[in-house]
């Protein structure tokens, strides 16, 4: 029996108005670090307490490649006594902040695809932070949708999308589902330490949808077959957040850093550049495609370094900025969403056959790689 094939027939993106430049970020984090400095002036002169020492935006546009990005909040992020988003609370009678910036990005997917809410039969939201335990934020989108059939929430971090698109494509190939919709409303600047001078410029807010469909019934103008999708996990501590329910069980631990995200962000580079440049080449390999017939890789976006670094493996050779798009100069790293925003903005000019690889990488660790063929 052949199996359906499945096709993304539609993307969306939702960007937040605000953005943060990095000469922004580092003003509020260095009046921070006098305000520190000051208030805890006598344990340092003891050697009780270490000084804080100044960001600087030279070392973050050399180290990441980033200069601004957009936010929920700014007001909260920039104010050197909170360094923390304000995001008011909502009644359970409205919609969620994270269903909505899904809806937003969805609807975008959705009319790009030609299809309504009513013709899904699944939504899935993949992201690296949940609104809440419970009910998944899926079932809120599917509702404010007005979509029929299942969903749920998954997450794998950074790799969430690409995840989440295989799980689509398994659903379609199975039968248990025509019509996915896969939504990834990243707020990551609620689970960053903007105290924390080693990470305190990565991350950034937005939402991203795809909407993945069996091509015998999607409107196939602009769509991409997903050709292939491999998905590899590899314990690591080195990305770790450990915020979570079991946390009011331990008071010990309330308040400490590590209930936001951290890492150690050389190790991270080190280790996860060859595992994606070699779980790329050897997808392609399997699949009897060069390096050469491939048009685009549609990165993850944490840092232009890492994605020079495995373009060139995987090309064999520099790559040129329109063969591996960068967008994190202006959207930071918003985990599962970037290799999605990349896909969104960067792929008008291809032509029908052309191939690419969508790919992202991240806490877990976590790698998904999923080759695209335009139809
Ligand atoms: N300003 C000035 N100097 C600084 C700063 C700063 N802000 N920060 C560090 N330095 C200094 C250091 O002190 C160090 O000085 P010295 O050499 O004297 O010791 C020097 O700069 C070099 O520091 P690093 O070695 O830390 O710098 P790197 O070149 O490694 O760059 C990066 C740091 C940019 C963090 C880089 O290591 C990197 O990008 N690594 C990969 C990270 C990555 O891809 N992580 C993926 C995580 S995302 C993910 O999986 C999703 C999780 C879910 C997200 C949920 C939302 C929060």
């Amino acid at each position: 029996m052949t199996q359906t094939r499945a096709v993304i027939s539609g993307t969306g993106l939702y960007t937040p108005e605000e953005s943060v430049s990095n000469e922004e970020l580092v003003t509020a984090f260095n009046s921070w670090v006098d305000l520190f400095n000051a208030e805890n002036s006598e344990a340092i002169a003891l050697g009780e307490v270490e000084a804080k020492t100044h960001s600087s935006a030279e070392f973050i546009e050399k180290a990441s490649g980033i200069r601004s990005r957009f936010v929920l909040d700014k007001t909260g992020i920039l104010d050197p006594t909170r360094m923390t988003p304000s995001i008011a609370e909502r009644p359970n009678t409205e919609l969620s902040v994270m269903a909505e910036i899904g809806v937003k990005a969805a609807k975008e997917a959705l009319n790009m695809a030609g299809i309504e809410g009513s013709d899904l039969d699944a939504v899935i939201v993949a992201a690296s932070n949940m609104q809440r335990a419970y009910p998944a934020m899926a079932v809120e989108v599917q509702d404010a949708l007005g979509a029929p059939g299942y969903a749920f929430d998954m997450n794998v971090a950074c790799s969430s999308a690409t995840f989440g698109i295989q799980q689509a494509r398994d659903a379609i190939r199975s039968g248990s589902a025509r019509r996915v919709l896969m939504v990834n409303p990243e707020i990551c600047t609620a689970h960053l330490n903007f105290r924390d001078r080693d990470s305190h410029f990565i991350f950034g807010d937005v939402a991203t949808a795809v909407v993945i469909e069996a091509q015998d019934s999607a409107n196939c103008a602009g769509s991409y077959e997903i050709v292939d999708t491999r998905l590899q996990t590899l314990f690591s501590n080195n990305i770790r957040n450990n915020f979570g329910f079991l946390n009011r069980t331990d008071e010990r631990g309330i308040g400490r850093i590590d209930k936001l995200f951290v890492q150690e962000g050389r190790k991270v580079f080190k280790e996860v550049c060859p595992a994606v440049a070699e779980q790329i080449c050897q997808q392609l390999s399997d699949l009897g495609i060069t390096p050469e017939q491939l048009s685009r890789l549609w990165l993850h976006q944490a840092n232009r370094n890492m994605n020079d670094l495995i373009a060139k493996r995987v090309l064999g050779r520099d790559p040129l900025a329109t063969e591996s798009p960068t967008i994190l100069d202006s959207y930071a790293n918003t985990s599962s969403a970037g290799s999605i925003i990349a896909f969104h903005q960067n792929r008008k000019d291809l032509q029908s056959n052309d191939l690419g690889v969508l790919c992202s990488f991240g806490a877990g660790y976590s790698i998904g790689s999923v080759v695209l063929r335009a139809l």
